[in-house]
């Protein structure tokens, strides 16, 4: 199904699409029957921080889609990914797990896959309701099963674990392989033409940013000196694929064309889509239309990208007369991030922005900003605008969404997930009482309060240069963020109490 060229809809199709659209949400409308099956779209971004978007702040980019979205949707103010770094809250999204009872860290690009497909996972249990189900856009939970072969069908991977369809970045922007993986295969890839990765040594005769910088358009660090490709260094080696190699420049392009295909092939059924953007994280190279968008340099100018990549989704549910019968979720996986291995001006160009927002913290955080992300939901006509301050954690969306669509969560699946669905779609204000929040040590939130349990492992050398309010310490911390939402005063030696019920509490919920 992939085409390198977007597909138009004629007038005279898209006007008999939406009639038909209209006939259906007629029907869902009727009182007499009794689940309505709902579209529901997952809009996933890469490192946005909750001060990243224009309704939370951001000045030097605007972000007019997604404002558009969430003045007309609920616009949480304490929704959170479950941990500050990207596998571990893919992992906890898709299987209402906590990451760490599987020890999900952060992948290398040929690690295998990580979701077990004998559970029960989000993607199932919407295909048991009845849903066709797409991801499109990042992974980075692992495909195979060690020892990947790049150039047969690379299984396990999204399609055995509920996808009905995938369009992949197999793993991140900074790693290799920098290629597409479509329902199991590289796209295009020539049968002759074979592709090797690997994550300890070079393999074949491609300049990586070690032996050439001259060649980089972008500086970057040890780790991100591998192989060059699209005059890029990455993470890891490889060789082969050129003609299939990704342009980083086109890929919001090609994700977004895919994003169509899908939604107009199945426009006439209940479908779920996972649209995990790539934007923001590094490399950043957004498409030239882009460029110079913000004054904050390329971070800002792919946010712009982003959203406009949001807004294309929206723009076709819309186009289809489908947007009253479907339900968007927009967030992120962990917190903002300036410099992440590239020199591409974000420290220098941030001018006053606070990609946190008033949050203290970073990516690979435990204070807030590592977890707290922005998040809005929007149903039109479903969903009453405003805003909502309830404590939400996607691990709970497996089990929100099964309340949603009449399914059953079935005992050993989503072990984590609890039912919040008026929560989520702002009919309640009361969300989660208890919920942990995972970095490189615990954090636990109980309403106000904040637990952060003691470091046991040194702090990353790299965390350290980096200057990242990492929230390690080798002494517990508590917070009171009723009065002190930035984290600045750890109250633990007036309140000896609630830190020891909640590090209990953190226990039990780590057993
Ligand atoms: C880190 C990378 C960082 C980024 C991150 C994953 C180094 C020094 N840093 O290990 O650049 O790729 O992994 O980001 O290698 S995430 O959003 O997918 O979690
Ligand atoms: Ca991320």
């Amino acid at each position: 199904m992939y085409q390198n060229k977007s597909r138009h809809l004629t007038i005279s199709n898209g006007l008999a699409l939406s009639v038909l659209s209209l006939a259906s949400c007629a029907g869902a409308g009727d009182h007499n029957k009794t689940v309505t099956k709902p579209n529901i779209v997952i809009i996933y971004i890469d490192d946005l921080g909750f001060g990243d978007i224009g309704v939370n702040g951001a000045k030097g980019v605007q972000t007019p889609n997604i404002d558009r979205m969430a003045q007309n949707g609920v616009n949480f103010t304490d929704a959170h990914c479950s941990a500050a770094t990207c596998t571990p809250s893919r992992f906890s999204l898709l299987t209402g797990s906590y990451a760490f009872r599987n020890n999900a860290a952060i992948l290398p690009g040929d690690a295998p896959l990580i979701i077990n497909p004998e559970k029960g996972t989000l993607p199932s249990m919407l295909q048991k309701a009845g849903y066709t189900t797409g991801v499109i856009g990042k992974w980075h939970l692992g495909l195979g099963k060690g020892e990947v072969n790049w150039n047969e069908e690379i299984k396990p991977g999204p399609n055995e674990i509920g996808f009905d369809y995938s369009f992949l970045v197999p793993a991140t922007l900074d790693r290799v392989p920098t290629v597409f993986v479509e329902n199991q295969k590289i796209v295009n890839l020539d049968s002759e033409d074979t592709v090797i990765v690997n994550y300890h040594h070079k393999v074949g005769n491609l300049p990586t940013g070690i032996e050439h910088p001259e060649m980089l358009k972008m500086k970057a660090d040890l780790q991100h000196s591998g192989t060059i490709i699209d005059s890029i260094s990455r993470i890891g080696y490889m060789s082969g694929g050129e003609k299939v190699w990704w342009k980083d420049e086109d890929i919001a392009d090609v994700l977004v064309d895919q994003v169509k295909n899908f939604i107009h092939e199945n426009s006439k059924r209940p479908f779920f889509l996972y649209f995990a953007i790539t934007d923001i994280h590094v490399p950043r190279a957004p498409n030239s239309r882009f460029v110079g968008k913000s004054t904050m340099g390329p971070r800002g100018d792919a946010i712009a990208e982003m959203d406009w990549t949001t807004g294309e989704v929206l723009n076709t549910l819309e186009e289809l007369g489908l947007s009253k019968n479907t339900l968007v979720i927009f967030s992120s996986d962990n917190g903002p991030i300036l410099d992440d291995g590239y020199s591409d001006q974000a420290v220098e160009k941030l001018g006053d922005d606070k990609p946190g927002g008033p949050f203290r913290g970073a990516k690979y955080s435990v204070f807030e900003a590592g977890t707290r992300m922005p998040t809005i939901v929007y149903w039109p006509g479903k969903v009453k605008a405003g805003t909502s301050a309830a404590m939400l954690t996607q691990v709970d969306l497996y089990a929100s969404l099964a309340k949603l669509v009449g399914q059953k969560v079935e005992a050993g699946n989503a072990p984590d997930s609890e039912d919040h669905l008026d929560a989520w779609l702002g009919k309640t204000g009361k969300g989660r009482e208890i919920m942990p929040e995972e970095a490189f040590t615990m954090g636990l939130r109980m309403s106000d309060w904040k637990y952060i349990a003691p470091q046991t492992t040194p702090t990353p050398d790299w965390m350290i240069n980096k200057q990242i309010e990492s929230g390690l310490s080798t002494e517990p911390q508590l917070y009171n963020l009723k009065t002190d939402i930035g984290e600045t005063k750890n109250v633990i030696a007036s309140h000896p109490q609630i830190a020891e019920r909640m590090k209990k509490l953190l226990e039990e919920i780590e057993k």
